[in-house]
Parts: structure tokens; sequence; C-alpha cells
């Protein structure tokens, strides 16, 4: 999973990335080759540590969050633009975005404000791609009726200042829209930058409020407290996370977070070469799980061995769990849940 992180100049984007990743921000980040630094969140999941205890796993494959630091082209990054526009290739390339937001040395913009004018970055970018789209449409024949109601559709909605991830679409609207990569569609979390005696305020409910008008979420954190933490020892880490009232560490709590807001669940695949947990989006498919471990699999799919974790937990082998009854042998169209254990049997 790919989370770039956006932001105005100056708002802590690279503090940010080094509280989640541990990694500070690199001096060189700004040279133009080379737009991103990247930081791998390893996801610690105690049910995945059980599952390669109990199969005796060689290999332990976690969930795994990849996130972006890009660097702005001074030169292209005008100071009244949020974001700089080279660097909108980059940000269709992400699955999720962290728009940071700046609450730190005097600076308290209003929160949803400052959403408001980066949101409408990627609002503009979408709607530029659209246009240029309808107006290569005009000179095209053939049946383009429907992507042409379809981008008008969109571009009205992006007109009004909307972003598309508030925009309900049918699943023949998304389909036609698939090669876009818009980036005002992307699910978000702004991340609130603050100082460390705000990182478990609340977020005022006006501002709560305008951030799901757009279809966003704040997550506070206190980004340069949290990136020193990382030169502590994990017991002293800890207790300065507690003291500041924080349960768990700004990597734990983002991914958490994100997994709600993207609304994920977690599978595995479980036996002894490796024990391996898979993101999938809730309500998802054993089908549209097969596809998540490897396309042949998908098309060559029977059906689905599935134990879920509780029986699996219970009973501690495969064996017991069918004797016991409790294995699942489930179609294509069957849901996959939280937890469920999953062996596809599949020809090529
Ligand atoms: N006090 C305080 N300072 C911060 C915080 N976050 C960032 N800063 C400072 O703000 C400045 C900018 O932080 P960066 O993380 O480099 O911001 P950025 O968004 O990556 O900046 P550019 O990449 O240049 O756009 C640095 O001097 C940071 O030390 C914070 O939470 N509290
Ligand atoms: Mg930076």
């Amino acid at each position: 999973m790919k989370s770039g992180i956006i932001g105005a100049r100056r708002a802590g984007k690279s503090t940010v990335f080094h509280a989640l990743t541990g990694i500070a921000p690199a001096p060189g980040l700004s040279d133009a080759r080379n737009r991103a630094q990247l930081g791998q969140i390893k996801v610690a999941d105690e049910r995945l540590d059980f599952l390669e205890s109990v199969y005796g796993s060689k290999k332990k494959v976690p969930v795994e969050l990849t996130l972006f630091d890009f660097a702005a082209n001074p030169k292209e990054h005008k100071p009244e633009a949020a974001l700089d526009p080279t660097l909108l290739p980059l940000v269709r390339d992400m699955d999720a975005l962290l728009m940071v937001v700046a609450e730190f040395g005097g600076e308290r913009p209003a929160l949803a404000d400052a959403a408001a004018t980066l949101d409408g970055e990627l609002v503009f970018s979408d709607f530029d791609q659209l246009e240029r789209r309808v107006e290569r449409l005009r000179k095209e024949k053939g049946p383009i009726e429907f992507e042409r109601a379809t981008l008008q559709r969109c571009m009205t909605w992006l007109e009004h200042g909307k972003p598309l991830r508030t925009l309900d679409m049918t699943a023949q609207e998304l389909a036609q829209l698939s090669s876009f990569a818009l980036v005002s569609r992307k699910p978000a979390l702004v991340v609130v930058n603050c100082e460390a005696d705000r990182a478990t305020a609340p977020i005022a409910e006006t501002d709560e409020a305008a951030l799901q008008a757009r279809g966003l979420e704040a997550f506070r954190l206190a980004a340069a407290f949290e990136a020193e933490l990382w030169e502590l020892d994990p017991a002293g880490h800890q207790e300065l996370l507690r003291d500041a009232g924080l349960e768990a560490p700004a990597r734990e709590r983002l991914v958490r977070a994100l997994y709600r807001h993207l609304g994920l669940v977690t599978f595995y695949t479980a036996g002894e070469p490796e024990a391996h947990a898979w993101p999938l989006r809730r309500g998802a498919t054993a089908l549209e799980a097969a596809a998540r471990i490897h396309s042949d699999i998908a098309r060559g799919f029977i059906r689905a061995e599935v134990i879920s974790f509780e029986d699996f937990a219970r009973l501690r082998s495969e064996a017991r769990v069918r004797e016991a009854g409790k294995l699942r042998l489930e179609g294509r169209d069957s849901v996959i849940n939280d937890g469920d254990i999953i062996h596809v049997r599949f020809k090529v």
C-alpha cells in the first residue's frame, strides 16, 4: 500500500515522514532527479506472529505501508500554490494521501481552510485532466456518449469545488474512469502537525464537519516530538509517549487510522514456507483475495478453504480444524472476513 505525503511548503512533511518511519529527511531530496524518499512501515500484527509460531513458518511477511516524502521543485512550486504541479504524476500512483497541515510555531490556520486549499489543488488537477480528454473526444467517432456523459458529470462536480471521492458513482462509471488515476478520488487523511502539548487535543467540531463533507478525516500528530523519540531506546520511547497521553507510537496509530478510513481488513495465508498478512477492502470476495495474492491464482480459482482466526487460535492446527468441521469451502463470491486464513485451490 502506497501513501504519499503532500502539503504546503514547510508544513512539516519531512518531519511527519521522519516521525512515522524513523528516517530523517535526506538533504539531497530537493534534487530534481530524486523526487521522493521512500520509507516502509511493517505493520505489527499479533495474529501473524501467532500463525508464524504455530505453522513453524520460515518467513513472516507483514502488511507493509510504503510512505513517500516528495520533494517540491522550488522553480515549479509557486508560493501561492499549495502543491508543486510537477508532483502530480507521482501522486497519481498512490493508494492514499496524507495531507499535512501545520499547527506549530504560532501557526494556527483554520484546519478546514488549509485542507480545502490542498484539496482544491487536487480538484483543479482532475478537472484539467478530464477537460483535456473531453477536448480530444470532440474529434473522436464511435461509442463515446457514455464516456462523455461520465466525464461531464465529474466535471460539473469538480466545478463546484467538490472532490470526486464524495461523488457516488456506478460501477460502470468507475470502470470508465479507471484509466485516469484521479487524485481527488484518493482517500486521504489530514495530518494535523502540532506541538506535543496538543498531541491529544480534540479536533474542533466545525473543522471535523467540514473535513467530513470532503470525505476527509483528521489525524493529529506531534511530528517533531515523535521524530525525536526514535533516538531513544524502546522503553524511553514508550515512557515519553505515555507522558504525552499517547497509547502507541505514530506509525501504529496511523496504520489503524488508515485501515479504518480506507475500510480495510487483513486476511492471512499460512504454511511452513511463510506466514503472510494481506490487506483487503472490507466486504471483498474470495476471488478478490485470490487476486491480491496473485493474478494467476485468481484466474485459475476453483475454491477457497477458509478458517476463521478464532477457530484456528482455539484449535491450533489445520487437522483439528478439519475434524471439528470448521474448515469452510467457499466459492469465488463469498465474502472474506477480517482474520480469515485462506488457502486458494486453483488450476493454471
Ligand atoms: N516546532 C515544530 N517545528 C516543526 C514541526 N514540524 C516541522 N517543524 C519544523 O518546520 C520546518 C519545516 O519542516 P519540514 O519537515 O522540513 O517541512 P516540509 O514540509 O518537508 O518542507 P519542504 O519539503 O521544504 O516543503 C523544520 O524546521 C522543522 O524542524 C513541529 O511539529 N513542531
Ligand atoms: Mg520536505
